[in-house]
């Protein structure tokens, strides 16, 4: 069965160090590593493009664990391969308060990590995401300088999230040959075999969505290296499919859903090495094998020097724009041309849509640099996302940089994490607010990754009209707002969606959100105003006001903005001392220092907020004694003008309830 008796022994260190590191922090999933070894070795040996002494090499294959839970597979990988920053002391740390050697492999933790998992599915969109980016790269910059393989090693569990058919089927239709899965056919997830719950025939289901499907014993080696060098070959995407034993070597509980999950417990870790034939102790590989694995982490070195010989052979225009698109980093003209732009929506006084004027931001974004690449979720027309100077990819040409990702809003986020994560494009993608619920978990992971993605979220509320409540967005601001590192911009007026769009190029620590309006909003900044000046940078800024001690201090956002106007117009008239603000990003206000914070929340007697959403997040500003104007309910279908008026959202009610008040407090 085996290959040689050193591949044993180096398939045996993975699965030593494995079960050591499990044991040690009584918690963790043996039955990944143990069963997927000998996968693992066989690829990074002999098929893997990587330098483990420069972890970060651009044109390195990218490899993703998308069972996330298999992590010691992938820490015991990353330690034998000789990556500087991981210790034995790492892997005696395992699952422990701040080691690097988390409960799941974590971005920006160690540096072989190329996406943090554990969602299941996410990793299988992650590398569909790598994949397109290389094409799109390679396209650009020619084989020479861009070429490397994609490897997704997936399970049970991800094949059944729904989120893999969504990247499967694209991966198929855009016919990503360099996409290579291992899917770890070991028929066990924690409930039980699969069979309790599924009985898809994979091997069709991949060759339906365009794949080639090569089905293997996991555990030969031969059959894995041979199922490699053709998936490499393949002119579609493949799928090798491993039939492998779950808990491999653990004569109690191979086979069964008990490795799954938990440490083999001290007597069967026990006999487990035993039967492996582990003779060393706990957390020490012995030097002959260790060194082998140090050699082969060094086997791409040559590799990496002759790309980076190739690097330095580029005319130098070329070369430069190759490492400022990798580092993502955009050229000024992008930010001179979008203060022109802005310029010119001051002085034209725009009746437009918020989506349009995002448009035209992008139109401008677009012609100026070639760094972003856009997307809708089959919303193109609505999210106004297509801006006519770029063209869609396709599988035969990825020269262009539009991506139609079909009704796969899931997939497009996680696709999005992918491309940002590989480096080379920003991305940005559209869908309706409401189907950000289709993509949250990918939102939440390019929060926690920290990745600059973009995310152009149209009809933003019941401003959206007839389609009704299915489609209205209620809590969706502030359920957005609520994930740390992400911010959600929504401007009120085509020179404030201008400059949100500025801040979020400059943004790049997290995604970006921008709700847009389908509705049109007036123009009503000024020409008077410095127009090189970002309003929107603090997240707020005083629109106008009658009085430095206000009696009302009214906030809001984007379509509500133009409510609020006209709400301080009318106080004003009435002699009634008054503020007004915008409020673009509610998260970008929370980050400025108190002083600054509490000088605006502070300011008047009385706080009002109007945003057609739900008041969650807007407690600061409230205070104890606040007026929140928004939504309780989920909306209805209706032309938008009746269901701003059937839900209180308009001026004429607003300075009711704000003198009924007055009246019964005097
Ligand atoms: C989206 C999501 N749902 C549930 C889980 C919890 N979970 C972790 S592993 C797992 C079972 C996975 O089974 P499989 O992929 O076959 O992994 P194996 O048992 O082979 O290790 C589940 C349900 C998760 N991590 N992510």
């Amino acid at each position: 069965m085996a290959r040689s008796t050193a591949h044993q022994q180096m398939a045996n260190a993975i699965r030593a160090l494995s079960i050591d590191a499990i044991e040690e922090a009584n918690s963790g999933h043996p039955g990944l590593p143990l069963g997927m070894a000998d996968v693992a070795t066989v690829l990074f040996s002999e098929f893997l493009k990587y330098d483990a002494s420069d972890p970060h090499w651009h044109d390195r294959d990218r490899f993703v664990l998308s069972g996330g839970h298999g992590s010691m597979l992938l820490y015991s990988l990353l330690y034998l391969l000789g990556y500087d920053d991981i210790k034995i002391e790492d892997l005696k740390k395992f699952r422990q308060l701040g080691s690097k050697t988390a409960g799941h492999p974590e971005y920006g933790h160690l540096k072989g990590i190329e996406t943090t998992t554990g969602p299941l599915g996410q990793g299988v969109a992650n590398a569909v995401g790598m994949a397109i980016t290389e094409k799109m790269l390679s396209a650009r910059y020619g084989s020479d300088i861009v070429n490397h393989m994609t490897y997704v090693m997936a399970g049970d569990g991800d094949l059944m999230e729904g989120i893999s058919q969504e990247a499967i089927t694209l991966a198929g239709h855009l016919c990503l040959n360099k996409l290579i899965m291992i899917f770890d056919d070991n028929q066990i997830s924690i409930d039980g075999p699969i069979s309790k719950t599924d009985s898809t025939d994979q091997t069709k289901r991949f060759e339906a969505s365009g794949w080639e499907v090569i089905e293997i014993d996991g555990h030969n080696t031969n059959e894995i290296a041979d199922a490699l060098d053709r998936s490499i070959k393949s002119v579609k995407p493949s799928m090798i499919k491993c039939r492998t034993i779950i808990g491999y070597g653990s004569p109690n509980k191979q086979g069964t859903s008990s490795v799954h999950g938990s440490p083999l417990g001290s007597e069967e870790y026990l006999l487990t090495r035993d039967k492996l034939g582990i003779n060393y102790d706990k957390f020490s590989v012995p030097s002959e094998i260790l060194e082998e694995w140090r050699n082969i982490g060094l086997k791409g070195c040559k590799q990496r020097r002759d790309w980076e010989e190739r690097i330095q052979k580029l005319p130098p225009e070329i070369r430069d724009k190759y490492n400022s698109q990798i580092s993502g980093t955009l050229n000024q003209n992008v930010y001179k041309s979008l203060i022109e732009l802005k310029h010119d929506y001051l002085t034209t006084k725009s009746h437009i849509a918020t989506r349009k004027a995002s448009e035209i931001a992008l139109q401008c974004i677009n012609e100026n640099t070639e760094f972003l690449v856009g997307g809708s979720a089959d919303l193109t027309g609505s999210n106004n996302t297509k801006t006519h100077n770029i063209n869609e990819i396709v599988a035969e040409n990825f020269s262009g940089r539009y991506i139609h990702y079909g009704i796969r809003e899931h997939a497009m986020g996680a696709i999005m994490n992918g491309i940002s994560l590989h480096k080379g494009f920003i991305p940005y993608g559209g869908t309706f607010l409401i189907f950000s619920d289709y993509c949250r978990p990918a939102i939440r992971l390019g929060a926690l990754m920290e990745q600059h993605n973009i995310y152009v979220l149209t009809h933003d509320s019941i401003g959206l009209g007839e389609d009704g409540p299915t489609h209205q967005p209620i809590e969706h601001l502030s359920s957005l707002r609520a994930i740390p590192n992400v911010y959600v911009y929504r401007p009120a007026s085509a020179v404030e969606t201008i400059e949100c769009w500025e801040l979020i190029l400059k943004n790049k620590n997290g995604p970006n959100l921008i709700a847009l309006s389908r509705q049109n909003l007036y123009e009503f900044r000024e020409i008077s105003e410095q127009f090189n000046v970002n309003n929107c940078e603090k997240g707020i800024y005083l629109i106008k006001a009658n009085s430095d001690n206000p009696d009302y201090a009214l906030f809001a956002s984007g379509s509500e903005v133009e409510i609020a106007i006209d709400a301080y117009n009318s106080l004003t008239e009435s002699g009634i001392k008054a503020a007004i603000y915008s409020v673009p990003c509610l998260d970008l206000f929370n980050d400025q220092d108190n002083n600054f914070k509490s000088s605006i929340i502070k300011n008047a007697k009385q706080n009002i907020v109007i945003e057609a959403g739900i008041s969650q997040g807007w407690e600061k500003i409230l205070g104890d004694d606040g007026l929140f104007f928004g939504m309780s309910s989920f909306g209805a279908s209706g032309p938008y003008k009746e269901l701003y008026q059937h839900f209180g959202l308009t001026k004429d009610h607003i300075i009711d309830i704000i003198m009924n008040n007055r009246e019964i407090n005097e």
